[in-house]
């Protein structure tokens, strides 16, 4: 893109944002792909039990998630909400839902799959809850979100044999990929072998080629602590 064109898109985007954060992670991809600046507000999710959960965040956020982002003063939540809106917005940008109306279906069916059968599982609060209220401890939290991921995994690595090649939909980045990457560092972090997955395990090796994925990766953000950062 133009850098005429950026300068004119600074400061109209704000995204509220958590460097851990799997949805936020999805759309700083979404984002990067675009060549879309923003301004980066950090949200602490575990900080004074979490920004997310105080008054100021959740004026903007009924529910309390992240990422939120607001665009020439308008607030818009869910990320792939967030992400579809970001295509409609800005139509001359890097497209991550197909035209073809079957695709795009087929794409979204992908992320929902992510979206509400894993992620939603493996959420913060929904961990804190059974925490607790049920005494979870950590081991039995990671056993928790393995079982899901891992129903999860499998029924993703089913659908990417009938439409992978290179990406999740073939040789074009999709929101799909957005969604599988995020989530493959997630599932990394709950300490899930991931190896049984060998199609998403491509997919994410070409990925992380890409300069948007290395860019919006948790380890590179304003708010990533120093001592996940990178060795300069
Ligand atoms: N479905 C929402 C989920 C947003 C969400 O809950 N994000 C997580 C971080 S990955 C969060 O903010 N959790 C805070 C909490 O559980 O208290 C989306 O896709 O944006």
């Amino acid at each position: 893109m133009p850098a005429r064109a950026r300068i004119f898109y600074m400061k109209d985007l704000i995204l509220y944002s958590y460097f851990r954060s799997s949805t936020s992670f999805r759309v700083r991809i979404a984002l990067a792909l675009k060549d879309l600046d923003y301004e980066y507000r950090p949200v602490h999710l575990l900080n004074n039990g979490g920004e997310q959960n105080q008054s100021p965040y959740r004026q903007i956020n009924p529910i309390g998630g992240v990422p939120t982002l607001i665009h020439n003063g308008k607030t818009l939540s869910q990320s792939l909400v967030i992400m579809e809106y970001l295509d409609d917005a800005f139509p001359e940008t890097y497209q991550l839902f197909p035209k073809s109306i079957f695709q795009r279906a087929k794409v979204k069916q992908f992320c929902e799959n992510i979206n509400a059968d894993m992620h939603a599982l493996g959420n913060l609060k929904v961990l804190q809850y059974l925490e607790s209220k049920h005494g979870y401890t950590q081991s039995d939290k990671e056993a928790w979100v393995q079982h899901w991921f891992h129903q999860g995994f499998k029924a993703l690595e089913t659908m990417l044999a009938e439409t992978a090649t290179d990406y999740c939909f073939g040789e074009v980045i999709t929101a799909a990929d957005a969604l599988l990457i995020p989530m493959m560092v997630t599932a990394e972090r709950f300490k899930l072998d991931l190896t049984s997955y060998p199609l998403a395990m491509k997919i994410f090796k070409n990925c992380m080629q890409n300069s948007a994925f290395i860019t919006a990766h948790p380890i590179r953000q304003p708010d990533t602590p120093n001592d996940l950062k990178p060795a300069q």
